[in-house]
């Protein structure tokens, strides 16, 4: 039998984690055959919470859940783990200014991205979902990077929700099974600036563009309906997406773990200079993954327009970075 895989996660009481554990418990995230040990992390005032969540999960008799723990000291939640979800975040509150949120959650990265530098397994992947998603990376992937052990690349931000999003778009359009379609990439940061992009796409070795055949469509329809699909969630259900975000979660980590078969995935990961991108921007890019490693889609044609909204979105990180700059010294 496999040894366990310690899997950390963090906002383990929130909603997004109440949909996400007890999948991973299941085996959809590392396979099925694959042993898992939960180490919780979340805020003091929400381990009562926790235990409510481990009570359930224990309800569940997963075979392939081998030990749970639960923390509020991240230096605990880390200790040896092979993966880490990074899913608890300080959450927008009102009259909250996007440069206060980003400077409270640099706070809580800088604290998180220490102890993975510090305890973690060596090749630990990480995956931030905690918005803003990008920099909250970038920032852990800065503060491990001073303790030298977990290499930059393993922290990468969470753009495949946007990707799927894209995908049902795609496939409601066309009126072809979402499955059929290979080869779609999401450029840049997670928020309404991103840019979904199926140029590439080919569905049954067609390719969608022709199919669709409706650049207004994708200008005015297509590529704002993505962008803004988190926002028409919590119009609709009062509360930001917590199931398909957990979906999304499974799917990025699952396909860098286990491989995703030549297929194209969208990932957020440090810049490697590839697009022009400036080294270490964690950027969406389409990524294939093997053997444990992702490797960004190398060779892509980008017209003007696609330019633009690369630019656009880059734009948005490059500003992100500066305002906690101060914070990364
Ligand atoms: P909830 O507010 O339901 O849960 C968050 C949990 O995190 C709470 O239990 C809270 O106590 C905990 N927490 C807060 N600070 C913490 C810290 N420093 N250490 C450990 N735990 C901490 O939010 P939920 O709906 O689960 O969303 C979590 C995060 O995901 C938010 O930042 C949200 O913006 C982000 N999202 C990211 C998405 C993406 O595609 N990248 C999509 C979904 C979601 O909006």
């Amino acid at each position: 039998a496999k040894a366990p895989v310690r899997v950390a996660v963090t906002g383990a009481a929130g909603q997004i984690g109440y949909s996400l554990l007890f999948r991973i418990a299941a085996g959809e995230m590392l396979g099925r055959d694959q042993p898992v040990i939960l180490q919780l992390l979340d805020l003091p005032q929400a381990q009562k919470a926790v235990q409510g969540v481990m009570m359930e999960l224990e309800d569940c008799a997963f075979p392939l859940l081998k030990e749970m723990i639960a923390t509020d000291d991240p230096n605990v939640a880390f200790k040896d783990a092979q993966v880490a979800l990074l899913v608890g975040a300080k959450p927008r509150g009102p009259g909250m200014e996007r440069k206060d949120l980003l400077s409270e959650n640099a706070k809580i990265f800088t604290v998180q991205g220490a102890a993975i530098g510090q305890y973690a397994d060596p090749n630990c992947k990480v995956l931030v979902v905690g918005n803003p998603c990008n920099t909250n990376a970038y920032i852990a992937m800065k503060t491990a990077e001073k303790y030298g052990r977990v290499p930059a690349k393993n922290f990468t931000a969470m753009l495949r929700l946007d990707h799927n999003r894209a995908l049902a778009q795609l496939a409601k359009k066309t009126g072809r099974p979402v499955d059929s379609f290979k080869h779609l990439a999401v450029w840049g940061n997670h928020s309404p600036t991103m840019y979904p992009d199926y140029r590439f796409c080919t569905s049954n070795g067609e390719s969608v563009k022709d199919l669709i055949n409706d650049e207004a469509w994708n200008r005015d329809v297509f590529i704002p309906t993505v962008g803004k699909r988190g926002a028409a969630i919590i119009e609709a259900r009062g509360l930001s997406s917590a199931a398909s975000a957990a979906n999304a979660a499974i799917d990025h980590v699952r396909d860098w773990w286990l491989g995703s078969n030549g297929e194209w995935v969208t990932m957020g990961v440090p810049s490697d200079g590839s697009y022009g991108i400036p080294e270490g921007i964690v950027f969406g890019f389409p990524c294939v993954c093997e053997n444990g490693e992702y490797q960004i889609v190398q060779g892509l044609p980008i017209d003007e327009f696609s330019q633009e909204r690369i630019n656009k979105t880059l734009a948005e990180l490059e500003e992100e970075r500066n305002g906690v700059k101060d914070l990364l010294r």
